[in-house]
């Protein structure tokens, strides 16, 4: 399999790629810039997602899309729509025009942020996004829908919390996600042969967890690392933090709380 990685020089692709190399020999990366520390025997093109015959050109000869280009957290919706609305809909066309057989899509714990942190949430549920960025993560799993219903790509969108070595604070040990651990679930969305539009949690073996992720499990999901690990260093970063009334009702936090002003207004 020849596969691309959008967004390689982002701080998951950085990771991802590195991870990935063994299991995948050719590897295509693409962004707007090139990454730092791309090696001699690495593949690049540079690419504006918001320009389709640019994608074009990447999507060539690929069989295989890990997807995480894009604005990763909240922006204007100017900068939402170009590269995470426009962007992500040349992804999807140039994909199928190309040929390309599965994409990955980075989703995010945003397209549901505003689910509150009490109730278990599993993928059928309603999108419930908490920003600009999480409606345009739940736009792209809707195109991913489409493309593959529609034209059998094999889509695997990956709702991930938190990418890091460790869970940074109270909230995060709910919804963090070892690197090693998203690299699995990327695998079965590259090569399980029953993958045909399905959507998982990225979060590793977290007891304090939000969501039920048992499709992933469905798939051969065994996520090895866990959050409780960490909890007296997260409890510990979470007690220097100033509160945050609506944010730590909803599992978005700051997302949720950023520009709120829904109480007792209309
Ligand atoms: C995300 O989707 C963001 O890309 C990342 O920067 C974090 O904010 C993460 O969610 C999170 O919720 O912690």
């Amino acid at each position: 399999m020849h596969i691309l990685i959008t967004g390689a020089a982002g701080d998951i692709g950085t990771r991802l790629r590195k991870l990935l190399k063994g299991a995948y020999p050719r590897i295509r990366l693409s962004d707007i810039r090139k990454p730092k520390d791309l090696g001699a025997d690495e593949e690049f093109i540079a690419a504006d997602l918001a320009d389709y015959e640019n994608v074009m050109k990447i999507t060539d000869g690929i069989d295989g899309i890990i997807h995480l280009a894009g604005h990763s957290v909240e922006g204007s919706w100017d900068t939402i729509h170009t590269s995470n609305i426009v962007g992500c809909y040349n992804l999807f066309e140039a994909a199928y025009r190309s040929g390309v057989k599965r994409v990955v899509f980075a989703s995010s714990n945003h397209a549901v942020g505003f689910y509150p942190r009490d109730q278990k949430i599993g993928v059928g549920v309603t999108v419930r996004p908490d920003s600009r960025y999480g409606v345009s993560k739940a736009f792209g799993e809707a195109l991913g829908a489409l493309y593959a219903d529609k034209h059998g790509l094999r889509v695997t969108c990956i709702r991930i919390g938190n990418v890091n070595d460790k869970p940074i604070d109270q909230r995060r040990l709910s919804i963090w996600i070892k690197p090693d651990d998203l690299a699995q679930l990327v695998r079965i969305g590259l090569d399980h042969p029953d993958i045909r539009f399905e959507i998982f949690y990225g979060s590793s073996n977290n007891e304090a967890g939000w969501w039920d992720n048992s499709n992933a499990h469905r798939f051969g999901y065994r996520p090895q690392f866990r959050a409780e690990d960490f909890r007296p260093e997260a409890m510990a970063a979470q007690a220097k933090l100033p509160p945050d009334a609506i944010g730590d009702r909803f599992q978005g936090g700051s997302f949720c709380s950023d520009e709120y002003d829904a109480d007792g207004k209309r």
